[in-house]
């Protein structure tokens, strides 16, 4: 079968974002639209000759379609393995691990993680280094590059691999290997967590739930939760991934998982609560009447994670993105961990990975995850939360509560604007930042500015800068605002304002949220003038 080169022309737009290239499904449907971005990937691949590749998704509307188109271009491209999970399905977490273990040049990961699905959801293409992360910076600019200048594509005029079923098959000279999704992803769990001590929690009553959201997890919680953990059947709900999720945003929070929600909040519900996204690497932890935010997820963790297997032997380090609340510093400063502050995204903690600087992370936007992979991990973030409720013996809540008093508490919430016109975001933006020399002084109600900047991380592994990554407030009264424009949304533009105030004092520990923020939130759209720009009265989304 002669290999295929198709002319073709470049799309300006397909410049990666937060995580990967994400536009609605139309927009991939149009004519050469993921063959351009695929060969483009491809053609940055230094090696790829005769090397594996990692192929999945989270099986969203026209994964089965690109799943295919990628295999006959890597076929056409020189890859010499392809190691594909059935059906074309697999979670983030899960790529990152065959990646690594597999010792692929990298991955191609299919998804648009917690952006709706459908026929006119969105889609995604995401491109993961040989370390099983996201390609940093200069490789997601250089496929853009490419991606801008192309001129064709290689492809095979080859009939539908049937991906149905494990085993081996040859598409020209490139091997296809289909393997299960879950089976060595949920290998890679039983080491990091102690199974046998959750197994006996099970066994002397412990209950919860896991909302799959009808995403990738739910595949991977009930191997792991019911039948390796022996909890009941139905712990695991909407566990069948479906093209559209569902017709839901597939989004772990309290917003888009309302029922969970109502669940752990009223009368029936049980010890423990969690969700996951997309893809399967966020995750959303609930104890009984409490949800968890995902920046106290993240310390509670840190605090705890030596009692897991994984851990015994402590940590060498945390990072946290910028916008994430400022609780696991207090931790780290504790137990006198080195902590690194990065920009919004996954791709940033690779380098700390992989120099053994840290060995958890995490996210405001409820991602956390540890150097096991060099993706966040949903589903083992509830592992690792079961293991130290387990461990500790203690519920959820009481573990929460008895952080507080230990550390204070950072009240935290995330105020979206969703859809606003791109110019009218940038005008918020740029204005904001011509503010900032100015600011440092002036007071908001019971709020003074400390300082304010544009944070730029230097990375200190390889010396990299990487400027512009969200304007950030602080008070003299330890509050904190950020404000920063998503790179993983499709249309018009999202401001997220982070805001932070924390509270040390015990007994101050149980204030509604909105209240705890009310003047920090109030010193935001002073400040930045949110209202003024957006014609907003109000967020879209809070969480
Ligand atoms: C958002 C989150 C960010 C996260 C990214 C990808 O990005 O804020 O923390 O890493 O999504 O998550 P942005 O640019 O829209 O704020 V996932 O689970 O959607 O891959
Ligand atoms: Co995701």
């Amino acid at each position: 079968m002669p290999i295929q080169r198709l002319a073709t022309t470049p799309f300006p737009d397909q410049r990666p974002g937060t995580s990967g290239l994400r536009k609605t499904v139309p927009v991939f449907q149009t004519a050469c639209y993921v063959e351009n971005f695929v060969q483009s990937i491809l053609d940055c691949i230094e090696g790829r000759e005769g090397a594996t590749l990692v192929l999945g998704g989270d099986g969203r509307y026209f994964n089965r379609e690109v799943v295919q188109i990628v295999l006959r271009m890597a076929a056409a491209n020189g890859v010499g393995r392809v190691v594909v999970g059935r059906d074309g399905l697999l979670s983030t977490p899960a790529a990152s691990n065959l990646i690594r273990t597999r010792k692929a040049i990298g991955g191609i990961i299919l998804s648009a993680s917690h952006n709706p699905g459908g026929p006119h959801g969105d889609f995604g293409i995401k491109f993961n280094a040989s370390n099983g992360g996201p390609a940093p910076e200069p490789v997601t600019e250089a496929i853009f590059r490419r991606a801008s200048a192309i001129t064709e594509y290689r492809t095979l005029d080859t009939p539908d691999l049937d991906l149905g079923r494990e085993g081996e098959t040859l598409l020209e000279g490139m091997r296809v290997e289909i393997v299960d999704p879950v089976t060595a992803y949920a290998a890679m769990m039983e080491r990091i967590v102690d199974f046998d001590r959750i197994r006996a929690m099970v066994a002397g009553g412990f209950r919860m739930r896991f909302d799959a959201l009808s995403a990738i997890t739910g595949p991977y919680a009930a191997e792991i939760l019911e039948r390796r953990l022996g909890m009941p059947a139905g712990t695991v709900v909407n566990g069948t991934p479906l093209p559209d999720f569902g017709g839901h945003h597939p989004d772990p929070n309290p917003v888009h998982a309302r029922e969970l929600m109502e669940l752990m909040t009223g009368p029936d519900a049980p010890d423990f609560g969690a969700a996951s996204d997309g893809d399967g690497d966020r995750n959303m932890i609930v104890g009984r009447g409490l949800f968890v935010t995902p920046s106290d997820s993240l310390a509670v963790l840190a605090a705890h994670a030596h009692v897991a297997p994984g851990y015994r032997g402590g940590l060498a380090g945390v990072a946290r993105s910028m916008p994430t609340s400022r609780a696991v510093d207090r931790v780290a400063a504790r137990l006198g961990l080195p902590c690194y502050e990065t920009p919004t995204g996954w791709k940033f903690f690779g380098n700390l990975l992989d120099a053994g600087r840290i060995t958890l992370c995490g996210e405001e936007s409820a991602g956390t995850g540890s150097n096991h992979i060099r993706e966040k991990d949903g589903l083992w973030a509830v592992l690792l939360w079961l293991d130290i409720i387990a461990a500790l013996g203690k519920p959820a809540d009481r573990i929460v509560r008895d952080h507080w008093r230990e550390y204070g508490r950072d009240y935290y919430a995330r105020h979206d604007y969703e859809g606003v016109e791109t110019e009218a975001a940038d005008r918020l933006m740029t204005e904001l930042r011509a503010a900032l020399p100015g600011l440092v002084g002036k007071r908001f109600g019971g709020l003074t500015v400390r300082e304010a900047d544009d944070f730029a991380y230097s990375d200190p592994v390889d010396g990299s800068v990487t400027p512009r990554q969200g304007v950030r407030v602080l008070f003299a009264e330890d509050a904190r605002v950020v404000f920063r424009l998503s790179g993983t949304g499709t249309s018009g533009a999202t401001l997220r304002v982070y805001l932070e105030r924390y509270e040390p004092a015990d007994g101050r520990h149980d204030l509604p949220t909105a209240d705890a923020l009310a003047e920090v939130a109030a010193a935001a759209d002073a400040i930045a003038g949110i209202r003024r720009h957006t014609g907003r009265d109000e967020p879209s989304v809070v969480t």
